[in-house]
Formats: structure tokens, sequence, C-alpha cells
């Protein structure tokens, strides 16, 4: 099923010789740019527009009612109820502790910096409403924001036709269970156009919903498109693509798992990535046999066997974990799944990726719902520059510069020399002013 890509032999350059569906963002930023001006322009009537062009449905106030998010948590399943709680407890766990502290160096006797990290004010969280529900979404992208200790959180969502208009009932419950109050059932380009403008949200234009400071969470394309158009009028966390999985792979692993894991995350879109490397053609054999088993009996099994056999998957045989680790680096997948013997070892040689799972025990979908880790990951190779959502997100750092007089007095020189080097003596003359007759 799986396409095989043979570098045994070679040192080829891998990353060219791995191909990657391409998203051509820019051509959606032409389509969206009249839509996100409307909304800047009108607010609400264009807002309308697009949710029922789009989305088929929209309700007539765009705000979600406070006791509508609140009896959503009623209508939930027992279970679910758990699951996402147990989801929203391990998160939190980890989130809080990876905040980031305060820290102040002492450059010379009395001359300090000190870096604050300061919350986002207000952020906007957007989660999708296509191919699938995701109120693990609103966990994964809510748990590191109030972490950090945003004041102000809105979710934004797509109407959803057999929900009356609404974001789905579970994303709304999640909502609930979170302690978000302010949620909008609009989605697409014009709910992050309605998120960096500020825009009114009901016929009479009584109500509004107030521009954030920054937008994150993963969208299709259009909402892709929307955030890189309007990034600089707001903050953007990453451009969200088709999601991937590799996995590095020697003989020990079970051939069974590794199927299953690179079906999981070719369930959610068919343009998903799922990529086997591995230096044993034993257990590639073994995979392709696993996967003609399991794919049929998946419930998404066509979108699954578009994924698999698409020219974006596929499985790399090299000559050895080295070669392997090489490979992996190369792609930076948004996850990678190391099943080796040592894996721990391995593991702490990746250089680029998203999410590394470590051994036989740790499955991406854990993570996905349960690990206490994030799932909002870099994909497309942006694990070669960029971290996956966490608590730092939305925090900034603010250097605090403090020095006494003799602290000044004592750099003084330097700093006149530096100002002179570049032509700009009135920043010189800004310390020596300071310090009549004590410096050059
Ligand atoms: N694997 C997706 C996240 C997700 N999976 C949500 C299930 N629900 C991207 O990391
Ligand atoms: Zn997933």
């Amino acid at each position: 099923m799986l396409n095989r890509i043979d570098l045994r032999g070679g040192a080829r350059d891998p990353r060219r010789l791995l191909p990657r569906a391409q998203l051509d963002v820019s051509v959606a930023v032409e389509r969206i740019r009249p839509l996100v001006e409307a909304v800047r322009e009108h607010g609400y009537p264009a807002i309308r527009e697009a949710s029922e062009r789009f989305d088929g449905v929209s309700p007539e106030r765009l705000r979600v009612p406070v006791e509508v998010i609140r009896a959503a948590e009623d209508t939930l399943d027992p279970q679910v109820r758990a699951a996402l709680l147990e989801s929203i407890t391990r998160a939190r766990k980890v989130h809080a502790d990876q905040r980031r502290v305060d820290h102040t160096t002492q450059v010379v006797p009395g001359g300090t910096v000190t870096e604050r990290w300061v919350p986002v004010d207000r952020v906007g969280l957007y989660v999708p409403g296509g191919l699938a529900m995701y109120p693990s979404t609103v966990v994964m992208n809510v748990v590191p924001a109030q972490a950090a200790g945003v004041r102000s959180l809105v979710v934004v969502s797509p109407p959803q036709k057999d929900n009356g208009g609404l974001p789905d009932q579970r994303v709304l419950a999640a909502c609930a269970l979170l302690g978000v109050d302010e949620v909008y059932a609009v989605g697409g380009a014009q709910a992050v156009a309605m998120l960096a403008y500020g825009a009114t949200v009901d016929p009479a234009g009584a109500e509004r919903c107030e521009p954030v400071d920054m937008i994150t969470g993963p969208g299709n394309i259009w909402v892709t498109a929307a955030k890189r158009l309007l990034r600089g009028v707001v903050g953007i966390d990453a451009e969200a693509g088709p999601t991937e999985i590799a996995i590095l792979a020697d003989g020990t692993a079970d051939p069974a798992h590794v199927a299953a894991d690179l079906i999981s995350q070719a369930e959610h879109d068919p343009l998903a990535a799922s990529v086997l490397v591995t230096p044993s053609t034993a257990l590639a054999d073994a995979v392709d046999a696993e996967l003609a088993r399991q794919v049929p009996a998946a419930k998404h099994a066509e979108r699954i066997g578009t994924a698999l056999r698409g020219e974006q998957s596929g499985v790399v045989l090299v000559d050895d974990l080295e070669a392997g680790l090489r490979v992996v680096d190369a792609y930076a997948a948004e996850h990678l799944e190391i099943q080796t013997v040592d894996a721990r070892e391995w593991a702490l040689r990746v250089r680029n990726a998203g999410a590394v799972f470590v051994g036989a025990w740790s499955p991406v979908s854990l993570g996905d719902y349960c690990a206490g880790s994030n799932h909002v990951l870099p994909t497309g190779g942006c694990a070669r520059h960029s971290s996956g959502l966490s608590v730092q997100s939305f925090l900034r750092g603010i250097h605090l510069v403090e020095y006494s007089r003799e602290a000044l007095r004592e750099v003084a020189p330097h700093v006149v020399t530096l100002a002179g080097v570049e032509d700009l003596p009135a920043h010189g003359q800004a310390v020596s002013a300071r310090l009549p007759g004590e410096t050059p």
C-alpha cells in the first residue's frame, strides 16, 4: 500500500527525496482578501453572508449565549466528560509546570537585566469544524493560554447545521469545562478577520467582538490564508498544514502497532502523511501486510487509503538507524515515533520534530488526547524552526534594564564609542549628559 523509497547504499539528499504535499496558500490569500476587507468594513453583515455561503447556516446572534455554553456541559455523555476532564487535568499539570519564571541577571554590580514573562492580553482560539469535530483542540489551545495567565480568551468555531447554527455541542461542552464563556459561531476566514479587527456580532450592532492580540489554532486552507494575510495586525501561532506522522523503527517494532499508528494520523485527512523509516525490509513487508488487513476494516477506510497511497506517504528504507535518524531529521515531522531498541537514546538525538513519542507504549494518539503534551504542532517541515503550541506561545519576554549611576558611568565610554561608530552622536550624548565631565 505504501510507496517505497529506497535510500540504501548512498548519501543522497533525503530532503529532496521525501515528497511533501505542497499547499498553495498564496492563491488562497488572494481569494479571501475581499472577504477580510468586507468584515473589516462592515462587520456583522459581511460575516453573516460568508457564514451562510460557506457553512450553509449562521445564527442571528453570532455570540453563543453563556447559558447555552453551560447547558452544553449537561448534554455530555458521562464517559466523554470524564475523558475530557482527564485530558484537561494532565494538560494543565504539564503546561503549568512548564511556565517560564522571571529571571534577573546581574551584569555588573548595580547593573541588571530582568526578563519578565508577561501573558498576551486577549487571545482568539480557532477550533475547526470540518471533517471531524475537535473538542480536544479546545483543550490544547485553552490550557496553555490559561496556564500563561491570558486574561481574555475567545473561542471561534464554525456553525453546524445539525446543531441549529451553533458550534459543535462537544466543542461548546469543552469550553464550559474549561471556563471559557466568550464563544462565537463563526468559522473560516471571516472568523479570523473578526478576531483581528473586531466586529459587530448582532443585527442591531449593539454587541461587539473586541479585537484580539493573537490568534492560535489549526484550520483549513482559508483559515490559514487569513492568518497569513493578517499576521502583523495580530500575532499568529503557525500555519497548520495536513497532519504528519513519521516512525523510525527497527526489526524489533511490532508491525501491527506501527501500521495502526500510520493509519491513525491518515484518518485525519486524505492529504495526511504517514512515513515509516526503517532499515528492516522484514518490518516494511510486515507493516504492508498489516495495512492491507487493517485499512479495509477502518471506519474511514477511504480517506485513510487515499492518504497512505498518496505521494506524501511511504516507507523509506535506510542502511541503518544512523541513516534513519538523518532521514527523520531532514523530514522534520510534526509527530515522530521511535520504535527501536534504546528508543530513548535515539529520541534524545533527534534535532527536528514537533513532538517525539518514545518507545512501544507512547503512540501519537495518546499525545493527541491524554499524554499531557500539546497536540498543536508544526507541520510541513516547520519543526526545523518552530515549536508546538505551549505556555510560552502566550507569553512575551520583556527586558527590564536597570543601571545605577555608577554602573552607567563605568560603561559610558563604550556606549559613546559605539554611538560614534554608527554616526549617531546623540545616542552618546544621552549618556554623557547624565555624567557631565565624567565621559570622553
Ligand atoms: N493529530 C492531530 C490532533 C488531533 N488528533 C485532534 C485527534 N484529535 C494533530 O496533532
Ligand atoms: Zn490525531
